[in-house]
């Protein structure tokens, strides 16, 4: 019986020795509560086509936000996504809040294309692309789609606008000297120029900080150029076919897809193009379209290594690589900012 009671004394004692030491001054108490899932954008071409879809990082909780949508575009602060879509018969560009609320068409013409929306770093615009003087311009809108403007106002086709990330500069694509030529102007469309002519055809250009990133087709086949300090540097080098680079958040990596290993894989990067690596290493089927989490953390991208297009997650050095969707051809993954 004392034996029990000094024990019990000694497990209470104890017991108040743990909790006390949890309680140094300025350690916190309570967990933090878990980090919710990041969400991911998307576009489903099952029934009806071109649906606009969120998903969760984990392939949880999938919702439909709206249908005959193309090119989703999030605000940076995560709470809204642009994107045009041809339910009323032509491409006009549409806001919907990321619940799935609010709907609204900020730019239509029944006889011409509104498309390729993205939002101006601090959200208060959105520029796209439209035919509707015949031929294509870029156009910067208020956010809620008043005080439209033609920024190039060009009889070439200028499309693929980027924002600079400081919001100041708007980069897009242009034919206006013959080929596709990546141009830079004032985010009030003046004083457009050239970046660094090429006399060839150019696409996909990103931003990061004070680098730009692109395909080039410059030196006879589709190559990853970057332009850092006007000067430009070739950063992959073979004959196969490489596309769609992608900044890390940080600047320092490019995510980009090749077919140099006779499919697509999915690669990465240093800025400087060394250390390349394939990341999804699929043999016989195409791995594409790779887009960083904000955090840098984790890798979205496209594969039909289960029969159609359907979208998967990876880490960021290639593990863990997982499927998310069932249905459907899925393209344009977006992670919410
Ligand atoms: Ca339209
Ligand atoms: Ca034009
Ligand atoms: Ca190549
Ligand atoms: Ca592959």
């Amino acid at each position: 019986m004392k034996v029990k009671h000094i024990f019990l004394i000694f497990i209470l004692f104890f017991i108040f020795f743990s909790c006390s030491k949890k309680e140094q001054p300025g350690t916190p108490t309570t967990n933090p509560p878990p980090q919710s899932l990041r969400k991911i954008a998307f576009i489903s071409y099952s029934n009806p086509p071109g649906k606009l879809c969120l998903i969760n990082e984990d392939g949880s909780n999938l919702i439909e936000l709206s249908e005959k949508a193309e090119s989703p575009a999030w605000a940076l602060d995560g709470n809204k996504i642009a994107f045009e879509s041809y339910k009323d018969g032509t491409a006009d560009i549409y806001v919907i809040n990321a619940d799935g609320t609010d709907e609204k068409k900020l730019a239509f013409s029944t006889t011409a294309a509104e498309e390729s929306p993205v939002w101006s770093p601090d959200g208060n615009k959105i520029a796209y692309v439209s035919n509707e003087t015949g031929n294509k311009e870029i156009i910067v809108m208020n956010a809620d789609g008043t005080y439209k403007t033609n920024l190039t106002n060009n009889p070439a086709t200028d499309t693929n606008p980027v924002w600079s990330p400081d919001g100041t500069k708007i980069m897009f694509i242009s034919n206006r000297n013959g080929y596709e030529e990546i141009y830079i102007m004032n985010a009030n469309g003046t004083s457009p120029q050239a970046l660094l002519p090429n006399n060839a055809s150019n696409m996909n250009p990103v931003w990061s900080f004070n680098k730009v990133a692109f395909t080039s087709n410059m030196n006879g086949n589709w190559e990853i150029y970057k332009i850092e300090n006007n000067t430009q540097s070739r950063l992959t080098n073979n004959n196969a076919y490489d596309d769609f680079p992608q900044f890390s958040p940080d600047g320092s990596k490019i995510l980009f897809y090749t077919d140099v290993d006779g499919d697509e894989e999915i690669y990465v990067m240093n800025s400087d193009g060394s250390d390349k690596k394939n990341l999804t290493q699929y043999p016989g089927k195409n791995d594409k379209w790779g887009r960083w989490s904000p955090d840098g953390q984790k890798i979205v991208f496209v594969s039909d290594r289960d029969g159609s297009n359907e979208i998967y997650v990876m880490n960021a050095d290639g593990s863990n690589q997982k499927r998310l969707t069932y249905t459907g051809f899925n393209i344009d993954a977006v992670w919410r900012p």
